[in-house]
């Protein structure tokens, strides 16, 4: 076939380095930029037959978000602006894997597992972040997409959320918005807009695509939200001492930002899928509201709205191993909202959420979103509708009606999140320092350790267990009966050659303790030092 003839060119233009083996990971695939090259072409074909499949646009993400500037990676898009299923992220990590000269026959494989029907036309949206190794690798994804005989539209620079925004527009034929990034900011600005009042509000952009996506937006917002924005990409380097994934794991506030007391700060991540907020308080503690804090936030927000307008939706919110315990139990007992527990990565945390009438999503690092299901927006749109509502009824659907439209239900969203929880502050007229004193966080602590393999880790319980190596869980189960309210675990990371540890306890001091313990048990170099903690 003449298809399978251009692949076959076009693919020596994107040689794969005999020997290197990848795999799709928790964000898709995520190295060195130098060893992208191939991938990014065999994505393209990936996606292509992903639509061809599917009947749909897919969306193809070139982006490592968090990671350093000189890695890249790259996330394909479903067509509901969800990741890509996990049989597909298998096929991802075979074609990825498969040396040059079976490329095809690998392709051929797949094409007869899914029984993909090669005269349907494919279309594939593209975007890329900053880094400077983008707008090649975004080329090689459009020679895999054009050798397939697919269609692209190349968006160019777009936030991440943006992407996926943009995909389910395109599927949903304008229903859940129009699939430009004009759209997005008038959707999103126009709910703004509705709710709130007039807000300040600092901004870390991580030298990174939200900041440049954040000054587009700010005229859509006319004035209502008054952004001061630090690390906005015209000088230093992407998520270096800045963005969400330093703040979070540093526990302190990044370089170049002017922050004065108790002002309301955030920081988003290198494209713009996660956010965490913080403020320094007259003694010039540091002070985190994570991804907990956020989750907690809006899920009393949405509660209390639900009661007010008389509606019985199941509200639930769905966390991951990091979750700090605090926040689980002032979430269980206090709101008695139902808690779940995944495994790390967004796509995990999407599909128990949609489980559920209204599911909040959110790991503690602030990636996440809030999902309604079809039942339950089609009950706020008819009550809002209807004429028999009373005033308190009705002022509380139509709050949700205009935060539903607030929302980028595909994806965690940084500019959307921020968007959200201005306008939660102002609607309960709570400053930031309120929010924080909702609950107290156990003292906790993530550090990065580097093994020789990070494999070898296999975990359980949503990665709240190590099963191998044999007589690491015993040794971490002694440790943490020690301490009060203790909890710990070690995972190996899948966007970053590490294996990550994380532990709290009801003090600071046996929180470290724990910490050192653990470093012996790992007998290895620890890269974020231990005792940069909190005040
Ligand atoms: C990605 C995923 C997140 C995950 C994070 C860290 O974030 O989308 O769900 O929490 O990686 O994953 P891991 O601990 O496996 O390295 P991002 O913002 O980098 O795309």
């Amino acid at each position: 076939m003449a298809q399978f003839e251009e692949v076959s060119q076009k693919s020596k233009l994107h040689p794969k380095p005999e020997g290197l083996a990848l795999q799709y990971g928790t964000a898709g695939f995520r190295t060195d930029a130098k060893h992208l090259d191939h991938i990014m072409f065999r994505m393209g074909l990936l996606a292509t037959l992903r639509s061809k499949k599917t009947k749909s646009t897919i969306g193809v993400m070139v982006t490592a978000s968090h990671n350093p500037e000189e890695d890249n990676g790259v996330k394909l898009i479903d067509p509901m602006g969800e990741m890509v299923t996990a049989v597909w992220e298998g096929y991802a990590t075979q074609l990825a894997n498969t040396e040059q000269d079976s490329l095809l026959k690998e392709l051929k494989d797949i094409i007869e597992k899914e029984d993909i029907d090669m005269s349907e036309p494919a279309s594939i949206y593209v975007g890329k972040d900053t880094r400077p190794s983008g707008a090649s690798l975004s080329r090689a994804v459009l020679d895999g997409v054009s050798s397939l005989g697919g269609k692209t539209h190349d968006y160019g620079l777009v936030t991440t959320p943006q992407l996926h925004y943009m995909v389910c527009c395109c599927n949903t034929h304008g229903c859940y918005g129009s699939p430009t990034v004009e759209g997005y900011y008038q959707k999103l600005s126009q709910a703004f807009l509705q709710l709130t009042q007039n807000k300040r509000l600092l901004v870390d952009g991580a030298n990174g695509i939200g900041a440049l996506k954040m000054r587009e937006m700010e005229p859509f917002l006319r004035s209502k939200l008054q952004v001061v924005l630090s690390n906005d990409s015209s000088s230093g380097k992407l998520n270096h001492m800045c963005g969400a994934d330093y703040v979070k794991v540093q526990q302190k506030a990044p370089q170049g930002m002017n922050m004065g007391v108790g002002e309301c700060c955030c920081s988003f991540d290198g494209d713009a899928d996660r956010i965490v907020y913080y403020y320094t308080d007259s003694k010039g503690c540091f002070h985190l509201l994570d991804g907990d804090k956020i989750a907690t936030l809006i899920s009393t927000y949405l509660k209390e709205l639900l009661t007010q307008a008389g509606l019985n939706l199941q509200i639930a919110v769905v966390q991951t191993a990091y979750a700090n315990g605090s926040s689980t139990r002032y979430l269980e007992d206090v709101m008695k909202v139902a808690v779940c527990c995944t495994k790390t990565g967004v796509k995990h945390l999407h599909h128990a959420a949609q489980e559920y009438d209204i599911g909040v999503y959110f790991e503690a690092n602030g990636h996440g979103t809030v999902l309604f299901s079809k039942a339950a927006q089609k009950q706020i749109q008819e009550l809002v509708k209807d004429p028999n509502t009373n005033d308190e009824r009705k002022r509380a659907v139509k709050l949700l009606e205009s935060t539903i439209n607030l929302i980028n239900q595909t994806v965690g969203d940084a500019i959307s999140d921020m968007l959200v929880i201005e306008t939660v502050l102002a609607i309960r007229g709570m400053s930031v320092q309120d929010w924080h004193a909702i609950y107290t966080d156990l003292p906790n602590r993530q550090l990065k350790v580097t093994v020789s393999d990070r494999r070898v880790i296999d975990t359980t319980d949503a990665e709240r267990r190590a099963v191998t190596p044999e007589g690491l869980q015993d040794a971490i189960d002694s440790l943490v009966k020690k301490y009060k309210t203790a909890r710990s675990f070690v995972r190996p990371s899948g966007t970053e050659d590490v294996v990550r540890v994380y532990a709290e306890a009801d003090t600071q001091v046996h929180m470290i303790i724990m910490l050192i313990i653990y470093l012996n048990i790992f007998n290895c170099k620890c890269i974020f030092s231990v005792f940069m903690c909190r005040k």
